[in-house]
């Protein structure tokens, strides 16, 4: 993907006008002083998105798509910004208000209109327990889970190649002390249900980077913070494919930014992946608010991984908690003190880029070794669910065991002429096409007498249709 952020430019010309030798030694004086004044302050970049492009980053605001005609708005939208995220036009509900009945033409609206002024798109957000549409909101268990993988994968798919990041997974963490997963419906489909949607990402998708995203993940020493840590530590060292982290940073009396903001911004970056502030906002006024936005500025500045800053909104007026005057603008579109801070802060920060950031390539996950011969004739079923669209399908299979418990499994299922398997979790595949043996992975090749586990995989073309074969040992 092109890097839109090195074309970023608010910077006003540099070069001087010829003079003449005519000039008088007092005005010639004069003119040498005023070129100082001018080379000096052409040094600054004059807006946010210049600014953090020459430090190899952007700036980026979430948009609303029912803006765009507003004058003042777009006006401070094209001249600041170099990226965007449409702040709810692309959640599951505004994407899928029907099952497999996709609307675009809102979301189509920002990326489109970024696309052509050279601005990159936050994607936001494939799958979270919140915004879901109704026919979503009930459903639960395999059917939840093969309607989320196939949102993911259809809206993905559809942007593919436009999208700097995605949100893959938002806010899967509960507040408070527990560290523990959020409830949901869509955790109530299984641990799991994270990683197969970043899989499913990668598969639609593999330019994009691949983020987690949540808010009170900002201060290192709380639990919720620690419990997003651990997890993308986990999916790191399993191969799960996540490239960024993105810390919301909602800032107020209630929620502060914490002094160890930098330190949570580097713990993560440690682990291999990007840090994005991803929908920052400060409530506020004058200096105290100036300040912390700079302090914020800093921290994301002194560690190399941090690449972006996004603000929740334009003006004030525009913003969720528009009461706690949260953002860098009046609602007039007159210019904060927060705003000055915070291009001080980006001007001041060098100019030497961070390492160029592109999607690492994540290792494959390590597969166990095949399962050992079975010792007597274990028995186990298999099933599949099938999830079909025009050209592609999610297929989940149950496996359950017979009279005996099974140590190890394996599934051979015909994928009619054309199928081909592109993604499969909890499971590993021996070939992609025709005859297709699905294998345990190390966490669950036990399967209790009489119980079951799932599987799945995603493929394009047409899924398959016959009763799979079901091998124990
Ligand atoms: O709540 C702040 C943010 C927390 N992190 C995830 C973000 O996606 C979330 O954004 C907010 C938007 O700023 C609000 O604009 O998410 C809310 C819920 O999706 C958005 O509010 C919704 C209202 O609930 C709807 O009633 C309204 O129709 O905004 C919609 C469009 O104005």
């Amino acid at each position: 993907m092109n890097n839109p952020f090195a074309r970023a430019s608010g910077r006003p010309p540099t070069r001087l006008r010829p003079r003449t030798a005519l000039v008088s030694a007092v005005a010639g004086l004069a003119l040498v002083a005023t070129s100082v004044v001018v080379a000096s302050s052409a040094s600054a970049a004059t807006t946010l998105g210049a600014s953090a492009a020459e430090k190899g980053r952007y700036f980026g605001a979430a948009i609303a798509a029912n803006k765009l005609s507003d004058s003042t708005y777009i006006g401070i939208v094209n001249r600041e910004f170099n990226s965007v995220t449409a702040e709810n036009e692309m959640k599951i509900d505004a994407t899928e208000p029907q099952q497999n009945n996709f609307t675009f033409a809102n979301a189509d609206r920002i990326v489109n209109h970024a696309i052509s002024r050279g601005m990159s798109v936050r994607g936001h957000t494939l799958a979270w327990h919140s915004q879901q549409p109704g026919w979503m909101r009930s459903m639960s268990g395999t059917a939840l889970r093969n309607a989320m993988l196939n949102h993911v994968t259809r809206v993905a798919t559809y942007y593919r190649g436009k999208i700097h990041s995605w949100d893959v997974v938002n806010e899967a963490f509960a507040d408070g002390s527990s560290g523990a997963r959020r409830d949901s419906n869509l955790q109530r489909t299984g641990n799991d249900w994270i990683e197969a949607a970043f899989r499913a990402a990668r598969a639609a998708d593999p330019g994009a980077k691949l983020c987690y995203n949540d808010y009170n993940t900002d201060n290192w020493t709380h639990a919720k913070t620690q419990a997003v840590y651990r997890m993308v530590q986990d999916f790191k060292q399993r191969g799960v494919p996540i490239d960024c982290v993105g810390l919301q940073s909602h800032f107020n009396s209630g929620s502060p930014y914490p002094s160890n903001y930098r330190t949570t911004l580097s713990s993560f970056a440690a682990l291999g992946v990007d840090v994005q502030i991803t929908e920052l906002d400060i409530e506020g006024s004058g200096s105290t608010q100036a300040n912390t936005y700079r302090n914020v500025v800093n921290d994301c500045l002194a560690v190399a991984r941090c690449n972006g800053i996004t603000v929740w909104g334009v003006r004030d007026c525009d913003s969720w908690r528009s009461g706690g005057t949260p953002l860098l603008f009046e609602c007039n579109g007159n210019k904060k003190a927060a705003y000055n801070a915070t291009l001080e802060a980006l001007n001041a920060g060098g100019t030497t880029p961070p390492p160029t950031t592109l999607p690492p390539t994540t290792p494959p996950p390590t597969t166990p070794p095949p399962p050992t011969p079975p010792p007597s004739g274990a028995g186990c079923t298999a099933s599949v669910s099938l999830n079909q669209w025009n050209g592609g399908f999610v297929a989940t299979i149950r496996v359950t065991a017979g009279s005996a418990r099974l140590s190890g499994w394996s599934v051979n299922l015909s994928l009619p002429g054309g199928a081909t398997v592109t993604n499969t979790w909890n499971a590993q595949a021996s070939g992609s096409s025709g005859n297709v043996t699905f294998r345990n992975v190390s966490y669950n090749g036990t399967v209790n007498a009489g119980s079951s586990t799932e599987f799945g995989f995603q493929g394009t073309g047409t899924g398959p249709s016959g009763t799979p074969t079901c091998t124990g040992s």
